[in-house]
């Protein structure tokens, strides 16, 4: 948390465009994406689009308002948002994979608002766009290896993406970095990689990453996390390659650098310096 808080007066401070409100950490372009399923607000801010407006923003984009089949789709592999959207149909809701009590009334679903018949009330939008940039996605396989969208070409600008990784209950999530180049600056206020040991990037905050340096292995403390890239609109870099492995239980890596270890020591590392998972995974913001 009190990491969260130190990173969202960082960024409010270089970029007027991200701010942290009702808990969630938004970006003006902030955009979530799954099963060709992602969440998007108005560059105004949460809950601005009228229905069609929502329709517009996602035409825009290629795609089309998401029905109610597709968002419960992207759930069922992991994607969770906490705001209501307009869907097709003018109907409203959000998916909510993990339960809080800040969020979704403590259960788990599709919380569905129903048809609206005053298509004027301003909601975010639920987009569906099955051919869309190869730029974040769910995956639940044992491995695999994902890239920087454009890879081994040079990633571009004004990307943002979202990796949910998913492995099988009980397991925890081995990320090995091998090829990491993204522009770098002091702070990583330009371009970064930021790692979530949870469902969404608002728990969980792991460490943010930039540079040509290439980040230690992570190892999650259960069985989902979440990436995130973003490039701001100048300057791009190489872009990077990582790999995951779903792995029983502890790591069988025997130097227990940068490693969780028998669930005692849960310290990941970071660009700011090693935090302690505990504290900042139990807070539901
Ligand atoms: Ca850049």
């Amino acid at each position: 948390m009190i990491a969260l808080i130190f990173f969202s007066a960082l960024l409010w401070d270089k970029a007027q465009a991200w701010g942290f409100k009702d808990g969630v950490l938004h970006n003006s372009i902030w955009l979530e994406r799954a099963a060709g399923v992602y969440h998007r607000e108005s560059r105004s801010g949460k809950y601005q689009l009228t229905y069609a407006e929502a329709k517009a923003v996602c035409e825009y984009e290629g795609g089309h308002l998401a029905t109610y089949q597709q968002l419960e789709a992207a759930r069922k592999i992991g994607f969770h948002v906490c705001a209501a959207g307009w869907m097709a149909k003018g109907r409203v809701g959000y998916p909510i994979v993990k339960a809080g009590a800040n969020c979704g009334f403590g259960r788990t679903g599709i919380v569905d608002y129903g048809i609206r018949l005053n298509r004027s009330e301003r909601w975010d939008a639920y987009c569906y766009n099955p051919n869309g940039k190869e730029c974040g996605g769910v995956f639940t396989d044992s491995k695999h290896v994902f890239k920087s969208p454009g890879y081994p070409n040079e990633y571009e600008n004004e990307q943002i993406c979202y990796w949910h990784i998913r492995v099988k209950y009980g397991q925890r999530i081995h990320l090995q970095f091998l090829e990491f180049d993204v522009e770098d600056d002091t702070a990583c206020m330009a371009d970064f990689l930021e790692i979530y040991d949870s469902y969404d990037d608002i728990n969980g905050f792991v460490g943010r990453f930039c540079g040509d340096e290439l980040p230690d292995d992570i190892i999650s403390t259960g069985n989902v996390m979440t990436l995130k890239f973003l490039s701001d609109s100048s300057v791009t870099a190489g872009g990077f390659q990582i790999r995951y492995v779903a792995v029983d239980m502890p790591s069988k890596s025997g130097d227990g650098k940068n490693t969780t270890s028998q669930g005692k020591a849960n310290f990941l590392p970071g660009k700011f310096g090693i935090m302690p998972l505990e504290s900042t995974y139990s807070e539901d913001a």
